[in-house]
């Protein structure tokens, strides 16, 4: 259903004075049309409760955005649960294992056998978006789309709105719950008082430099490479198509980067065994990304509750960023299925808690596994000696191999 067809449902929701639209009406307001915002929204039409999206860009941005790879097992069941997961079980590749790179020694973690059979599944979030997409026009979901100025109100009683403009036409929606999955950048997080909300942030010394290829990947699984000279990660999205990414100065220019330079760079943090199995070809992506650890807390205050990056960031070493998002939904919306249907209070209450449990954890990996796999401009000898004793204590130690392997599948949604 286009975005006619949206206005059309929500007309009967609109209240009309003298003919001019003064706004509409619905349970839960969704900020933000991304992996959070629509696995929520999907999650709640399951549940029958009634939720608009309101998103500020069109649906060719949000799906275009080239971003998580690596899906950990808690949302390939919620693509399962969602029935989303038809195409994730023919095109994605489930990994066993991932591999680790010391200047060019590679070694793997066969994770399945050290978790009981935990795999990820490497699906990016491009696929992941067009399937919520898909499905969201086949179900009539609500999405609000190229919406400006977006705000929000009286989230600390508990008659929520949120206002915004489109095409210079003011429109209000009124609500129950708001739900911010607007993203590090959105205005959720800021409507929270600057005396409740408390934030936690790392900037790493660097960049990730990504590119996507059609050659195939140098192998059927993934690689993270520590090298004198940087990080490195060999990765994919099909049999036929190379993701890689190397790390570069913050204030590096893309523009510097030849593919060839790429090619070159990559090969040599990579190893010589391993780099002269790169197939190479010509790019038709190439970006550099930031890094940071970031967490706000608490991720509810009032009506309104966080999810995604709207409320942390990992940086995207422990392929975590996306899966954080979808477990922060499937937590919240089980808390809001209580809410509006057992009427009970006790799970959003407990909702910032629960998630920021998890969150943490995440935050705590991710920030390890940066730690050990990329060289940091102020390293001296004996922080070098420590990062190639901490590989080869992993190496070596199945125990040790157990702890990355747990946390990299994903640890379970509950602490036991
Ligand atoms: P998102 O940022 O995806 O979505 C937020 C949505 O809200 C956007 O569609 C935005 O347009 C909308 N919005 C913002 N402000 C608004 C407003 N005021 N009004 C209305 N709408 C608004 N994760 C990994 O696991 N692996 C990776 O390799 C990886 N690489 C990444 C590379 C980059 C450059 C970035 C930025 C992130 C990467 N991530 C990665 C993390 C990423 O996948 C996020 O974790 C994931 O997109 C989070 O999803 P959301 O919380 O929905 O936020
Ligand atoms: C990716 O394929 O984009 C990817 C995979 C694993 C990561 C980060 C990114 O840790």
């Amino acid at each position: 259903m286009g975005e006619a067809g949206v206005r059309a449902q929500h007309q009967d929701q609109a209240d009309t004075v003298g003919g001019e639209e003064q706004g509409m009406r619905t349970q839960v307001a969704i900020i933000g049309a991304g992996p959070a915002g629509m696995f929520l929204a999907h999650l709640l039409h399951q549940q029958g409760i009634a939720a608009v999206v309101i998103e500020r860009r069109d649906r060719a941005y949000v799906e275009g955005r080239v971003r998580a790879g690596v899906l950990e097992q808690v949302t390939v069941d919620l693509m399962r649960k969602l029935g989303l997961a038809d195409r994730l079980e023919r095109e994605g590749l489930v990994h066993g294992g991932t591999n680790l790179s010391l200047d060019g020694a590679l070694f793997r973690i066969d994770m399945a056998a050290l978790t009981g059979g935990s795999t990820v599944t490497v699906y990016g979030q491009q696929e992941v978006m067009r399937d919520l997409f898909d499905a969201a026009e086949t179900r009539d979901l609500s999405i609000l789309w190229n919406v400006d100025d977006v705000q929000l109100h009286d989230l600390d009683g508990d008659r929520p709105s949120v206002s915004w403009t489109e095409r210079g036409v003011a429109r209000r929606l009124d609500c129950e719950i708001v739900v911010g999955c607007d993203g590090f950048h959105g205005v959720c997080r800021a409507s929270i008082p600057a005396d409740v909300l408390q934030t936690f942030e790392r900037v790493y010394p660097f960049g990730w430099l990504g590119i996507l290829a059609d050659v195939p990947p140098v192998d059927h699984e993934l690689i993270y490479a520590n090298h004198a000279n940087g990080f490195a990660l060999a990765s994919m999205r099909s049999p036929t198509r190379s993701r890689y990414y190397i790390q570069c100065a913050l204030d590096d220019d893309v523009g510097a980067w030849s593919d060839d330079r790429f090619w070159d760079e990559l090969c040599v943090r990579l190893g010589p065994t391993l780099g002269e199995r790169v197939t190479r070809g010509a790019s038709f992506e190439k970006t550099i990304a930031p890094l940071r650890s970031f967490v706000a807390e608490p991720m509810r205050w009032g009506r309104l509750f966080l999810a995604g990056d709207a409320a942390h960031i990992v940086p995207p070493t422990g392929a975590k960023g996306m899966n954080l998002a979808v477990s922060d939904v499937t937590m919240l919306g089980e808390a809001l299925a209580e809410f509006f249907i057992e009427r009970s209070a006790a799970g959003i209450d407990g909702y910032s808690a629960r998630a920021l449990a998890r969150v943490w954890k995440a935050e705590r990996f991710s920030w390890w596994f940066t730690s050990i796999t990329h060289r940091f401009p102020d390293m001296d000898g004996f922080s070098r000696r420590l990062q190639m004793a901490e590989l080869d204590y992993i190496r070596t130690s199945p125990t040790a191999q157990k702890t990355l392997a747990e946390n990299y599948v994903g640890l379970p949604l509950e602490a036991a």
